[in-house]
C-alpha cells in the first residue's frame, strides 16, 4: 500500500484505534524500557521497583524512584508524533488511543479518549496489603476517602476527599491517605497485578470492532496489552504499524512504517 492510498483509507475509517507504546514519546526525551542501552529495564529490576513486593519491602525506594520519573516527564512536552495523533483524532469519525504510557502526554497533546492500560503517574491510590489486613482481628471497610480497604477504628470521619486529591507524587516522605493512614502510591499497574477491568475490557471491545489499528512505539513483550493488536487484526481490522525496529507484529501489519513517530505520523495529518 502507498502512503498516499493509506492516508485516504485513514479517512475513509469508520472507526480507529491508536495503541501506543514507550516509543511515541521517547523523542520527547522519556526514556523506553527495553533499549538496551537507555532503556529503565537497561538500568533497573522491574521486580525492584515496579510490584507489590518491592513496595512493602521499600515503600519509600519505590516512591522517590517514580518522583524522579514525574519529575522527567513534567518537564517534557507533547512532541510531533502526540501532536498529530490529536490532530487526526478531529479528522476521522471516531479515533480512541489506547496507551500503555503513564506519563500523560496524549491529554497534554490536547487527544480526548484515551484509555490507559497501565495506569498514570499523575494519580494516587492506597497501598493495600491485604494479606496484612484480612490476618488482623478487625473487619475490613471501605475507606470513604481512598476506597482502600480500612478499618472502622482508623478512619477519619472528619478527612474529606479533597485532602487526598491535593497529594501529589511529589519529594519527601511516602504521603498517607488522609482518612484511614493507608500509604499512597502512584496509580500503575505493576508487573504481576491485574489491569483495571473495565478499562481492558473497553480495549478488547475496541480490537473488536475497529477497521484501522495503527500501533506505534511498542515492543509489544508485555501482556495482556500486547494482544490488543493482534486481537484488531484477527478480528479483520487493517493494521499500520510505526517503529524503527521490526516486531512480533511486523510481519501480521497489513503496513509497517520502519521510521521515528515524531517524524513519520505528522505526514498522515498533513
Ligand atoms: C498481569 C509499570 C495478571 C509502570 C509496566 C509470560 C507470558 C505472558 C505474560 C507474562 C509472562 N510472564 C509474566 C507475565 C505477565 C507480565 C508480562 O507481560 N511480563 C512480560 C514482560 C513477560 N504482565 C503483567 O504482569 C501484567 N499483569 O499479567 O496480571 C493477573 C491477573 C489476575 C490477578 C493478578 C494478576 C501487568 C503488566 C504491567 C506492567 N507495567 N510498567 C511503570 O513503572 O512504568 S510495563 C512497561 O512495559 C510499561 O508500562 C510499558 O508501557 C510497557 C510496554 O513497554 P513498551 O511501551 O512497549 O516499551 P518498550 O521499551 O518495551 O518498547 C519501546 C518500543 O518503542 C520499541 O519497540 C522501540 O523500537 C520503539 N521506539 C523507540 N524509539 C521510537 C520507537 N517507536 C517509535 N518512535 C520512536 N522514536
Amino acid at each position: 500500500m502507498l502512503e498516499s492510498d493509506l492516508i485516504e483509507k485513514l479517512h475513509d475509517c469508520q472507526k480507529v484505534v491508536v495503541f501506543t507504546g514507550a516509543g511515541i514519546s521517547a523523542e520527547s526525551g522519556i526514556p523506553t524500557f527495553r533499549d538496551a542501552q537507555t532503556g529503565l529495564w537497561s538500568k533497573f529490576n522491574p521486580q525492584d521497583v515496579a510490584s507489590t513486593e518491592a513496595f512493602r519491602k521499600n515503600p519509600q525506594l519505590v516512591w522517590d524512584w517514580y518522583v524522579h520519573r514525574a519529575e522527567f516527564v513534567r518537564n517534557a512536552e507533547p512532541n510531533p508524533g502526540h501532536k498529530a495523533v490529536s490532530t487526526l483524532q478531529a479528522c476521522v469519525a471516531d479515533l480512541t488511543v489506547i496507551t500503555q504510557n503513564i506519563d500523560n502526554l496524549h491529554q497534554r497533546a490536547a487527544t480526548r479518549n484515551v484509555l490507559e492500560l497501565h495506569g498514570s503517574l499523575f494519580r494516587l491510590k492506597a497501598f493495600v496489603d491485604t494479606d496484612e489486613l484480612f490476618a488482623g482481628d478487625t473487619s475490613p471497610i471501605i475507606c470513604h476517602i481512598c476506597d482502600g480497604y480500612a478499618t472502622y477504628d482508623e478512619c477519619d470521619p472528619y478527612a474529606s476527599k479533597e485532602d487526598l486529591a491535593a497529594i501529589e507524587l511529589r519529594a519527601g516522605p511516602v504521603p498517607r491517605c488522609p482518612g484511614c493512614g493507608a500509604l499512597l502510591r502512584p496509580d500503575i499497574v505493576w508487573f504481576g497485578e491485574p489491569l483495571d477491568i473495565d478499562i481492558l475490557d473497553g480495549a478488547t471491545r475496541l480490537a473488536d470492532t475497529c477497521d484501522l489499528l495503527i500501533c506505534i512505539g511498542s515492543s509489544l513483550e508485555v501482556q495482556p496489552a500486547a494482544s490488543i493488536p493482534v486481537r484488531a487484526k484477527l478480528a479483520g481490522a487493517t493494521i499500520i504499524e510505526i517503529n524503527p525496529e521490526p516486531t512480533s507484529l511486523s510481519s501480521h501489519a497489513d503496513v509497517f512504517l520502519q521510521g521515528k513517530a515524531a517524524e513519520i505520523l505528522p505526514a498522515f495529518v498533513n
